[in-house]
């Protein structure tokens, strides 16, 4: 069986997570503490998740050439992300969508059951670095607030109803990884038609968020 070394709130683990849910690849789950340096260091020689050991035992990082790997039967059509234009396009919309997001998600990410202290302590020292004290980002939510309306507002544009595509690709799975991240920030409310499309991509995904706070079950989907 496979591994998936990840953090449960990293955009790009979700998007592995949502993808094996999809593609029906079963994996042994490893929750990798944010201050665990060693781990990823030892499998990848770089501090970055996700990471995947595969049946042959290498280990491979970056998503998008997991994803590509697992998809053999080209279900999420990732011939797209060799598409320079589209691909410029949904990575510009995930950067704009980055910045607010992770704003207003980190100080509440932290005291999910994902850390300890030390892994807390280690996560927000290093955040910090880039945003400011996580107090100030709380208080200033409504500025990052206010930057994401008009982001999902181009986003509900697009959708038909998937992003531009009648059916679900991985530009689905960039996308619905990247905002998911957003139900843990306090009474966010999405609009209609973004949840709407948020849920029908879990759904298709067989995706559960929250699975590894509560399951003492490591294998998923056997
Ligand atoms: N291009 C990589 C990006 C992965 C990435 O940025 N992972 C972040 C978590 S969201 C990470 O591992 N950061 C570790 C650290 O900064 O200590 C991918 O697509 O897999």
């Amino acid at each position: 069986m496979i591994t998936l070394y990840h953090y449960v709130h990293c955009p790009f683990c979700v998007r592995v997570r949502m993808a094996f849910g999809l593609l029906k690849v079963p994996y042994k789950s490893v929750v990798v503490p944010y201050d665990d340096e060693k781990t990823p260091l030892d499998l990848c020689q770089k501090k970055m998740l996700p990471i995947v050991k595969w049946e042959d035992e290498k280990a491979q990082n970056e998503s998008l050439d997991i994803i590509e790997r697992a998809d053999q039967e080209n279900k999420l059509q990732m011939d797209l992300i060799k598409d320079d234009e589209k691909m410029k396009e949904v990575t510009e919309l995930l950067n704009h969508f980055g910045g607010p997001i992770h704003s207003l998600c980190m100080p509440y990410w932290i005291w999910t059951p994902e850390f300890s202290t030390s892994s807390r302590e280690y996560f927000q020292k290093k955040k910090e670095k880039k945003r400011g004290p996580f107090n100030n980002l709380i208080q200033n939510k409504e500025e990052f607030l206010r930057k994401l309306y008009p982001l999902m507002e181009e986003l509900t544009s697009k959708l038909e109803p998937y992003y531009k595509s009648s059916s679900l690709t991985i530009f689905d799975i960039m996308i619905a990884s990247h905002l998911w991240g957003l139900y843990v920030f306090p009474e966010y409310q999405f609009k209609e038609e973004i949840h709407a499309y948020l849920q029908k991509v879990k759904d298709q995904c067989g995706f559960d968020y929250h699975r590894d706070f509560f399951s003492d079950e490591k294998e998923v989907g056997i």
